[in-house]
């Protein structure tokens, strides 16, 4: 996006559809091409149009870093392979020995790369309960260089207050990454609570249609930037040009979506609580859920993912995810589409026996855009016993 753009203050859904996204230059042609070249003409050595090869920089993928930046209000923004390939280049960024906080819940691929990958490198770890800024001040651990927080949660939707954590991270000198899969920049902009870096699965919502894995960084710090923009380039988990369309075609959408997903999820919500297979509801808006408060400040909405834990065990949540039709079973979330699945055996299964070990009888659903009746009537037969 240009200076100008900028200046003249586009809300987000505009942004959404015009940052990084002026007509080509060459054709017109109003929708970014896919330019799918490798290399790029030097008239002489060192002397191009901006682009030498592709690795380094693309025009499809500066659209797209220039859009989700945009969104997120941050000045810098970086696309990567997958969610996960942009969490390893945040951990690049620290020094062997510096400790990283990491959120008591968490995506279990997260924890697998901190704890199996990294720590074993040096990079130690501690899981935290983000909620007890009291007790994060009396126990903060001299080493920590990094705060690692979700807000919402994967898979049990906490939410805490990041722009108290930034101020308490920053005074102790740590840097906070914030992953913002969950809410999307329409629903939160962690950059503008303080946060140095803001994460995500572009997989998920940004993408929004379930047919691309990617990844995201958003920075707003200069050096910070230039930094990741190094890691990035020098270890080159970068996504193709087709993958970076797609993620900027789907975040176009993004607010018309999330409108939506959040409707949907309400509907959701109102059938869980008084039903009575259902033993808890985990959802941002409800008034007794972890971190409530902190959603109610920081977001503009809660989001299009619920979870619930059911009376039954285990054995009853692994027959729910099974008795749906319209929500499908599997992993990952975010799309147009309705999903469902049971973390403890799926997506968080490589937390089991450790801190961010998720409850056996829980049920995670991202609630898809379909008409919310359809929705609600398919959940309410597959909890039927
Ligand atoms: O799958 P990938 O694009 O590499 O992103 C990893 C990731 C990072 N952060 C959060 C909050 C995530 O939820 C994920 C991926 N999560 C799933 C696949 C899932 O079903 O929870």
């Amino acid at each position: 996006m240009g200076e100008e753009q900028q200046q003249l203050g586009w809300a987000f859904e505009t942004l959404a559809i015009h940052a990084g996204q002026e007509p080509d230059a060459a054709s017109g042609a109003v929708v970014p091409p896919i330019s799918l070249s490798t290399t790029f003409a030097q008239s002489e050595v060192g002397v191009h149009k901006g682009y030498e090869y592709s690795r380094s920089g693309n025009p499809t993928r500066t659209a797209m870093e220039t859009q989700i930046a945009a969104l997120e209000a941050a000045r810098h923004g970086l696309a990567f392979a997958s969610g996960l390939a942009a969490e390893d280049n945040v951990m690049r960024l620290l020094q062997q020995g510096q400790r990283v906080l990491l959120g008591n819940d968490a995506y279990g691929g997260t924890f697998r790369l901190i704890s199996k990958v990294w720590s074993p490198l040096g990079f130690p770890w501690t899981a935290v309960d983000l909620s007890d800024l009291d007790r994060l001040v009396a126990n903060w651990p001299d080493d920590t260089g990094l705060v690692w927080l979700e807000s919402p949660t994967n898979p049990l939707l906490t939410c805490f207050d990041i722009e108290a954590i930034c101020e308490i991270a920053h005074a102790r000198g740590a840097m906070v990454v914030v992953d913002n899969t969950f809410a999307t920049p329409y629903l939160q902009q962690p950059i503008t609570l303080g946060a140095d870096i803001t994460l995500h699965s572009a997989t998920k919502y940004l993408g929004g249609h379930s047919d691309v894995v990617g990844g995201f960084l958003a920075v707003d710090d200069d050096e910070i930037a230039d930094r990741l923009r190094f890691t990035q380039n020098a270890a080159g988990a970068v996504p193709s040009p087709f993958d970076c369309y797609l993620v900027l075609r789907g975040a176009k959408t993004l607010g018309v979506r999330m409108d939506r997903h959040c409707e949907n999820a309400r509907a959701i919500v109102d059938l869980l609580v008084s039903h009575p297979t259902v033993e808890r509801v985990l959802y941002p808006q409800l008034p007794d859920h972890p971190g409530h408060a902190a959603a109610a400040k920081q977001m503009r909405d809660y989001g299009g993912m619920v979870s619930f834990t059911v009376k039954g065990g285990e054995a009853a949540a692994r027959r729910i995810a099974a008795a749906t039709e319209l929500f499908t079973l599997a992993e990952s979330l975010g799309a147009v589409e309705s999903l469902i699945e049971h973390p403890g055996a799926m997506t968080h299964a490589s937390a089991a026996g450790s801190p961010l070990e998720v409850p056996d009888n829980l049920v995670r659903l991202s609630v898809g855009i379909e008409h919310a009746g359809d929705l609600v009537a398919d959940l309410a037969q597959a909890l039927e016993p």
